[in-house]
């Protein structure tokens, strides 16, 4: 009997129960796992148990969809990835599943709050740093990780033959803390806590190096730059060992030449960009397959996708260090970019002059590196961009030459998270005053969950009547965050550790959200698609996917800010001649600053009188709530599921395979 005086039924029921909805068999079931887990003794039912247990039931149920495509042998794709940020797998999987109210039924006749359980796990998110006013800032990518995540979901909604391949990092997770001395970050080992780890003993491959304990290690040193490279090749190594040993498996034997009509690579960015020398190194060495056809199996199969035009985010590795630690690759690497440069002069000698940005090997001295996202162009049959602007600027700016190979294909869009709402709305409603007052009262009780955890974190209290204006995004200049801060100077609030759980309560409780990069470097923005599509309404830049949720919902509803991306170096040139005279302010707010009301801060140039138009807007309640509800409506095409539909068609050209 446990000290809260809950304890698990005495009776072991015989077996687990492939995907019920009946509370009473999923209790049973729910209980089985008690007694049978290992990792609790057996005559504790706490939450940590009751979570476990659930998770487990949850996991086993689906274990048969894990199975059935080995059968039909059809084509799959295989998702490439760093990062991973998954949010609460239990709740995840339940919802997906459509079983969340069974299960909360059940863990209820056992004495279990859902919500509660799942509270015990440790949520896997990024690094967040503080919130001012409801200015999340966080350090490291955000959307990048989420996508995939999202990604992987949508191919197991669409019932597609396809799944990711990521690193199980020891310490994947940081929890951020602000003290006197500054920012904390403490590793967290959410390892320790894992029911949805499933270990194959029989799967062990050779590679070279495994030192990977830390997901992104301080790259401030050589050590640290050694060992996420090292990193990226362990990934790239055992993900396609793995995957040649499953097509070498199928029945029938195989031929490399059909190994591209078998099997579809995306690279998640340029992190795993080492499996494009690696898919050419393992055929080669191993079965004595030769460059032509190497390299046509290693170009059929890889696909790319590009994150960011940002140069310092252009991942660049040094030349001697790859020289040192993968001198074979190297090679293959070598050889590809003499390839390319002749194929370039042959065909089109116009682009020539383009070569020396285009190229993969920069020989520059003092410091020679390797282009990987140029590599990744070279090679991959298909490169796409995350957002229309940003995939025309990689095409017009970027990668130019790539041209030669075919347009990349430029509708490529993210992700969606819905909180609060469901989907099955019509723009009719928006007018419909019955419809409005429910769509209010959902806002609402949103905002309430979201001011009853600000005030759990920070003691706190905000007016739920008052307008929630978020901004979350990881820091960066082009980011605006200061612009942000310096127009909310006087109007403020404090929040911590963002993550996909917090992101859950935000979203949904947002009225107003901040989407104002400088406009042209933004590749897509995914958060900006999530609050649109929860009813928020965008205050935005024509920037990244701002541009499309702008066309999608109507730009009336849609508040305009700042230059277009064609006007940018106009204006940075006006202000570099000392022309541009800033509103007075930023002048006033800047004082404030120096007056030290908010610590020592460093700043850059403010929101201007559009605030006087939301304002009034959102004093005008049916007015906003009409807008509300049509930028959900118009959201749509920003689901993952979409997104995964055009990729299986578009780029990995694979098929749905329902399970029977
Ligand atoms: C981009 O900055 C985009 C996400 C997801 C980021 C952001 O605009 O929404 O990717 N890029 O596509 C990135 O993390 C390493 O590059």
């Amino acid at each position: 009997m446990a000290e809260n005086g809950k304890s698990s039924t005495e009776k072991v029921p015989a077996a687990a129960h492939p995907l019920t909805e009946n509370p009473t068999e999923i209790a049973t079931d729910i209980n089985y796992h008690v007694k049978l887990n290992t990792h609790f003794s057996p005559f504790k039912f706490e939450p940590e148990q009751a979570f476990f247990a659930t998770a487990e039931s949850v996991r086993n149920s689906m274990g048969g969809h894990f199975l059935y495509f080995v059968r039909d042998n059809p084509k799959h794709t295989y998702y490439f990835s760093m990062e991973f940020l998954q949010g609460r797998a239990l709740t995840n999987a339940i919802g997906n599943l459509g079983i969340e109210n069974a299960y909360a039924e059940a863990l209820n006749k056992l004495g279990h709050e859902l919500e509660e359980i799942v509270e015990q796990v440790i949520n896997s998110s990024k690094k967040p740093v503080l919130v001012l006013n409801c200015i999340i800032l966080m350090t490291g990518n955000g959307g990048l990780g989420r996508i995939a995540s999202c990604f992987l979901d949508s191919m197991a909604t669409l019932n597609l033959p396809a799944g990711g391949y990521g690193l199980r990092y020891k310490y994947g997770l940081f929890k951020q803390r602000n003290t006197k001395q500054g920012q904390e970050e403490i590793a967290e080992d959410w390892l320790e806590f894992s029911p949805w780890e499933v270990v194959r003993y029989d799967l062990v491959y050779p590679v070279r190096f495994f030192i990977y304990a830390v997901l992104y290690p301080g790259d401030a040193t050589e050590s640290g730059k050694l060992l996420r490279l090292k990193q990226q090749f362990f990934l790239c190594s055992a993900s396609l060992q793995d995957i040649i040993s499953r097509f070498k498996d199928q029945r029938g034997g195989y031929t490399w030449s059909e190994f591209p009509s078998k099997i579809a690579v995306q690279l998640n960015d340029t992190h795993p960009t080492l499996a494009i020398p690696e898919l050419m190194c393992l055929p080669m060495e191993d079965e004595g397959l030769g460059w032509d056809e190497a390299w046509d199996v290693t170009t059929r199969t890889i696909a790319y996708t590009n994150h960011t035009v940002l140069p310092e985010a252009l991942e660049k590795w040094s030349q001697p260090v790859m020289w040192k630690l993968l001198p074979c690759h190297m090679e293959i690497i070598e050889e590809i970019d003499i390839m390319f440069l002749a194929m370039v002069k042959d065909t089109r000698p116009d682009l020539e002059y383009k070569l020396p940005s285009m190229c993969i090997l920069d020989h520059n001295p003092p410091k020679p590196v390797v282009r990987m996202a140029n590599l990744c162009v070279v090679s991959a049959h298909t490169v796409n961009g995350v957002a229309q602007l940003h995939s025309y600027t990689l095409k017009a700016e970027l990668f130019v030459v790539t041209s030669l190979y075919g347009p990349p294909s430029s509708k490529i869009r993210l992700t969606a998270l819905l909180g609060g709402f469901g989907f099955a709305i019509q723009s009719s409603f928006a007018d419909d005053a019955n419809f409005q007052d429910e769509w209010a009262s959902a806002k609402m009780a949103s905002k309430r969950r979201l001011a009853s955890n600000i005030s759990c974190v920070t003691g706190e209290s905000i007016d739920p009547n008052s307008l929630y204006d978020i901004q979350v995004k990881r820091i960066h200049e082009y980011k605006r965050q200061l612009l942000n801060i310096l127009g909310a100077i006087d109007r403020w609030y404090l929040f911590q550790n963002y993550n996909v759980s917090v992101a859950e309560m935000l979203i949904p409780g947002s009225e107003l959200s901040q989407h104002i990069s400088t406009a042209g470097m933004e590749a897509s923005g995914t958060s900006n698609m999530k609050f649109a599509l929860n009813g928020c309404l965008i205050i935005g830049t024509l920037d990244g996917a701002n541009v499309e949720i702008r066309e999608e919902i109507g730009e009336e509803i849609f508040f305009l800010f700042g230059a277009r991306a064609d006007e940018v170096p106009r204006l940075r040139k006006y202000q570099e001649n000392r022309l541009f005279e800033p509103d007075p302010r930023f002048e006033e707010a800047k004082q404030y600053i120096r007056s030290g009301a908010f610590g020592s801060y460093d700043y850059k140039p403010l929101l201007d009188s559009l605030e006087d138009v939301i304002y009034r807007y959102f004093r005008d309640r049916k007015r906003w709530l009409k807008m509300s509800i049509l930028s959900t409506v118009g959201c749509g095409k920003f689901i993952s599921d979409q997104t995964i539909a055009q990729y299986a068609k578009e780029i990995w050209n694979i098929q749905e395979c329902r399970v029977p």
